[in-house]
């Protein structure tokens, strides 16, 4: 029996020029906003669950009347609900780059995006991947494995990417296009430089369009996400980014500690037993002092 109203919920999979692509269950949409949204500058974003009316069945029309209150955002390009954050680092050309996967780690935290760390390359040798597992290890990130270029961990991949909206990130080179392009199975990415194939020649939209994946699940086709803008966190509350630290909080003798300076720290204590990455712990100490020194106190 339909509805008297002919409403349907579903995911909005891409945005170009005000029309939105919106996945149901019983079909897929193609749909405009609700000039409401318009006025409320608040634009749907792929990622979005949001309740359409259908205005024409049969030319699969219709029009999106609610979004539904959003778990988080990533900005540049804009997605939204993302589930997991693949942080794509190589074994080699270019070697891993640990500031940059830790900022990817913040942000993901501060976001409450869960995290997976993937080593690539690993037909150069499996190195970085043994030291980065053992470093974050007590993080409690999984670390795999993988080489696009052998077939190698992308099963394992797919594993972790199953049912889940999962976005890219990573510096360039490190072989994220190809890793997507070995689990849709077919050159949906250009390899090699950013720029993508499918669907809309140059960029016209700063969106994310999300790929349904053959094993369940959505990817969304950027390979951006290398920009991370640290200035919002501030620097005495930066050890909440870190699992492995805000383990620790409230244990050590000072409360707050910054887990720097400051006597009887039990973060400090765990560091010199091996149970803290010292390299994590070297580059959280670094980041701590940068916020810090360009903190305005406002
Ligand atoms: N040796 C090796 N090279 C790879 C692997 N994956 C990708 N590459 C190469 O690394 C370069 C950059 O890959 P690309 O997927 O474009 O990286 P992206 O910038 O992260 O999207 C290309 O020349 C790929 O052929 C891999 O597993 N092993
Ligand atoms: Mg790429
Ligand atoms: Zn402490």
């Amino acid at each position: 029996m339909m509805t008297s109203n002919n409403s349907i919920t579903g995911l909005i999979t891409r945005g170009i020029g005000g029309f939105y692509r919106v996945v149901t269950k019983r079909a897929e949409y193609e749909c405009r906003a609700r000039g409401i949204f318009r006025r409320r500058e608040m634009s749907p974003l792929p990622g979005d669950i949001v309740d359409i009316c259908v205005i024409d069945e049969t030319r699969r029309e219709g029009r999106i009347d609610a979004i539904h209150e959003r778990r988080n955002v990533l900005e540049r390009p804009a997605v939204a609900n993302v589930d997991q954050l693949i942080a794509v680092v190589a074994s080699e050309s270019p070697g891993p780059d640990m500031e940059l996967l830790d900022k990817m780690l913040i942000t993901a935290e501060k976001k409450g995006i869960s995290v997976l760390i993937c080593v690539n390359k690993s037909d150069f040798g499996t190195d970085a991947f043994l030291r980065i597992r053992n470093e974050y290890r007590s993080a409690g990130y999984p670390v795999i494995s993988t080489s696009s270029r052998e077939n190698f961990g992308v099963d394992e991949l797919q594993g972790h990417l199953k049912d889940r909206i999962s976005v890219f990130a990573g510096q360039s080179g490190v072989g994220k296009s190809t890793l997507l392009n070995s689990i849709m199975k077919a050159a949906i990415m250009e390899t090699g430089d950013v720029s993508i194939k499918i669907g809309r020649g140059r960029q016209t939209t700063r969106h994310a369009q999300l790929i349904k994946l053959p094993c369940g699940g959505y990817i969304a086709d950027t390979p951006g996400f290398s920009i991370f803008e640290l200035s919002m966190i501030k620097y005495h509350e930066l050890y909440r980014y870190y699992p492995e630290l805000a383990a620790y909080t409230g244990t050590c003798r000072f409360s707050p500690c910054s887990h720097t300076d400051e006597p009887d720290c039990n973060v400090k204590k765990a560091l010199s037993e091996g149970r803290i990455g010292s390299g994590r712990y070297a580059g959280y100490v670094k980041l701590y002092k940068e916020l810090k020194q360009a903190d305005r106190g406002y």
